[in-house]
């Protein structure tokens, strides 16, 4: 019988709610810090989500929202660059001091799948050195290593909703698609790894619980942990605790 062979992550939204307490106000530090009046508060950062990557998050706030701000000497693309490199620091130190704690389930899982011998990876749009400062201070530095392969940010030309991180991830893999099953937490995501052939179950969460899932197999609100079971979005139905086992029966529908 064919056998799921790797687990391919994502990680804003799947490993850990990092978005409204770590990306955002993130941002919004670094704002300060570069002497901008911008402020993204949690109506407007839901909304600017849609656009996926720090950089070209901001480039469509400004195209959006202040058109007629002129970036420094240097041009724009280099200001935003700064920027984001300014956000990924006080992104680190908001990790360091535990504002973002793994979401439940996540290592309970990641436990049982090295133990069972299934690969796992991360497919991310986020930066190299975000995913790093997650895995450091939740699961240790030692983490790192149970990673084959890392995939994120600028390594692909066109980040999620594009497949292109998925098709990379799989090359360096050497797996075809339906060899794996990727976890997501959105739209765009589950765009991602559909158009890759990837079969994906949903871990929703506050930001993405209304957005489509058209593809996925299965949308669940957590991976659950004894005693608070994963629930199925819509009717609620409970699931129980999502271990590799009940991940390979859902896998076994694609
Ligand atoms: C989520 C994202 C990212 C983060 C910010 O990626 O869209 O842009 O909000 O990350 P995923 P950077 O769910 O694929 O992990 O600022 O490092 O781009
Ligand atoms: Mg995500």
């Amino acid at each position: 019988m064919n056998r799921l062979r790797a687990l391919l992550f994502d990680v804003d939204g799947t490993l850990a709610d990092t978005e409204g307490q770590g990306h955002r106000v993130a941002f919004n530090r670094a704002f300060a810090d570069a002497g901008l009046d911008w402020y993204w508060d949690e109506p407007l950062y839901r909304e600017l989500l849609a656009v996926t990557g720090g950089k070209e998050r901001m480039r469509h706030y400004i195209d959006r929202y202040r058109p007629d701000f002129t970036a420094p000497e240097g041009g724009l693309t280099a200001f935003l660059a700064e920027l984001h490199q300014a956000k990924n620091r006080h992104y680190a130190e908001l990790l360091a001091q535990g504002a973002v704690p793994l979401r439940p389930g996540v290592e309970r899982l990641l436990r049982q799948a090295r133990e069972a011998g299934v690969t796992l990876a991360i497919a991310t749009t986020t930066s190299p050195e975000n995913v790093t400062a997650l895995l450091e201070n939740t699961l240790g530095a030692e983490s790192l290593g149970w990673f084959a392969e890392i995939g994120a940010g600028d390594v692909v030309p066109a980040k999620k909703p594009a497949p292109d991180i998925y098709f990379y991830v799989l090359e360096r893999l050497g797996l075809e698609a339906d060899q794996t099953l990727a976890l997501e937490d959105s739209a765009n995501g589950v765009r991602a790894a559909v158009a890759a052939g990837v079969p994906t179950l949903v871990t929703a969460n506050d930001y993405t619980r209304e957005d489509d899932f058209t593809g996925a197999l299965e949308v669940v609100d957590q991976l659950g942990e004894p005693g608070s079971p994963a629930r199925r979005l819509g009717d609620g139905g409970e699931l129980g605790v999502l271990g590799l086992e009940e991940i390979e029966r859902l896998w076994a529908r694609r």
